[in-house]
């Protein structure tokens, strides 16, 4: 009865979409919910406190919902029909994560997943809950312990029929279900996705210190971003793709055909000289529904400031000086960075004359007080990787 059950289970969630199922108990998670504790403890998780908040729950499921038996787990292919990375060699785009491009996943998935579980739960007579990002629970570790498939040395979930664009999805319910074998590790003596890394936000193989993480900065970070990262972060405003693209394991990917009818023309890389000129009306409309929305229009200009500032375009100057004004402190004070780095010394003076003393901000007033550059920034290419001429810098272990 219950192998019988699963077999339906799978195959109404393939017919919904989706490109794996597969199933394991809450007690499988092994060491992540130590993991967790290490990775809160060395506050890899900067301003995230949800996550700490939320840390008995996420480290084991049970305490999310002491009546859980089985988690099937469930994985939607969202593998690109192009290079992720393309954007990133051409100064005068913007370049968004794949996963931001369309519709949000969140809202893509859920709908399906509660499909799913309603059912499930008439077929087994039995209680169930739907999870897609939205509760504490630790979403990589429970699909390797289901086997779709292992955490990758950059800490996403690889799979050997899907690489690294999967977005997970969980149904958490009381029936017992049969489980799932784990999959192993992959990755060997591999390192693609640490090298790739343009902030070295691995300070080991399998561990993130999302500090340094770009999605993390350009996304979750609601302050200032430290200037070490601006030059590393490119002309990547919105999430970032790098240690996923660069996965060997993704030459197995299938181009998604169930992603297509949810991406958005409106989210994908665009113009820089678009995003700079981005107001608040201007940024809802355009990303409505989609992940970027998230940021708003303040963080998102903030981001869309550093990669004109890494352009090596002084033309972007006429759409950073309207900035310089802008009621946003974290939008003023990467406009005056973007400035410094795209004019020469008098045009910098010549700004500061007139912007400056008006700046009420301190740390934007900081920004003022750099000295002009001498010369301009074509000496600093688009995505040019970390030197230390550029930075003081502390090298984690690799
Ligand atoms: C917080 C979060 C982030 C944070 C932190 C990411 C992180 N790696 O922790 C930030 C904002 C940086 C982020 C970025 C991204 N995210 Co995110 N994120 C999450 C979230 C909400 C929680 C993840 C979590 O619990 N982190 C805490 C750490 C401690 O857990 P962990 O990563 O599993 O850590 C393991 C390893 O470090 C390992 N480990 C630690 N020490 C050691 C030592 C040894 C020896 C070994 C072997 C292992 C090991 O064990 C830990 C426990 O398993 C999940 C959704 C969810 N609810 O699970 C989505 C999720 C992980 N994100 C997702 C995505 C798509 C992304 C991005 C690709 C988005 C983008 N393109 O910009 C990037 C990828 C960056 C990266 N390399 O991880 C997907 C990943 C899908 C997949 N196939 O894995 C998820 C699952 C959302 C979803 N439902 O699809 N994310
Ligand atoms: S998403 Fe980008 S910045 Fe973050 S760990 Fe991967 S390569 Fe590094
Ligand atoms: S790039 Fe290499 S090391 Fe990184 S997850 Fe893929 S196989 Fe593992």
């Amino acid at each position: 009865m219950g192998q019988n059950l699963k077999n339906c289970l799978i195959a109404h969630a393939r017919e919904l979409g989706f490109a794996v199922v597969r199933v394991t108990t809450p007690d499988r998670i092994g060491e992540a919910g130590a993991r967790l504790r290490a990775f809160l403890a060395e506050g890899r998780h900067g301003d995230m406190i949800w996550m700490e908040t939320t840390a008995d729950r996420r480290a084991d499921p049970r305490v999310l919902w002491p009546d859980v038996r089985s988690i099937v787990m469930l994985g939607f292919n969202y593998a690109p029909d192009h290079d992720p990375l393309s954007g990133l060699e051409n100064p005068l785009l913007g370049v968004i994560s794949r996963y931001a491009q369309s519709k949000d996943y969140h809202d893509i998935i859920k709908g399906r997943l509660k499909q799913l579980a309603s059912w499930l739960a008439r077929e087994a007579g039995a209680d169930v809950k739907v999870f897609v990002d939205t509760a504490p629970l630790m979403e990589k570790p429970l699909a390797a312990a289901a086997g779709i498939g292992w955490q990758g040395k950059h800490t996403n979930l690889v799979s050997r029929t899907f690489g690294s664009w999967l977005f997970l999805g969980s149904i958490l319910t009381t029936a017992e279900l049969p489980t799932d074998e784990p999959e192993q590790d992959h990755c060997g003596s591999c390192r693609r996705c640490l090298d790739a890394c343009p902030t070295r936000a691995f300070p080991a193989p399998y561990q993130l210190d999302a500090r340094r993480c770009i999605a993390y900065l350009t996304i979750e970070h609601k302050g200032h971003i430290a200037e070490e990262f601006r030059i590393p972060m490119g002309n990547r405003v919105f999430g970032c793709d790098d240690c996923l693209a660069v996965c060997p394991w993704n030459k197995f990917a299938r181009v998604s055909r169930e992603i297509q009818p949810y991406l958005r023309l409106e989210a994908s890389d665009a113009p820089l000289a678009e995003f700079l000129q981005l107001d608040d009306a201007a940024f809802r409309k355009r990303f409505a529904g989609t992940p970027v929305k998230r940021t708003g229009r303040d963080r998102f200009v903030r981001n869309a400031l550093i990669a004109a500032g890494n352009s090596g375009q002084p033309d972007f100057v006429v759409y950073v000086e309207p900035l310089l004004s802008d009621p946003s402190p974290l939008v003023r004070a990467m406009a005056v960075w973007a400035a410094w780095r795209l004019t020469d010394q008098e045009t910098f003076r010549r700004l500061r004359l007139r912007f400056a003393g008006n700046e009420a901000d301190p740390v934007v007033r900081t920004e003022w007080e750099r000295s002009p550059r001498a010369g301009n920034s074509q000496s600093h290419p688009v995505n040019a990787r970390l030197t230390t001429a550029d930075h003081q810098f502390i090298d984690p272990p690799r």
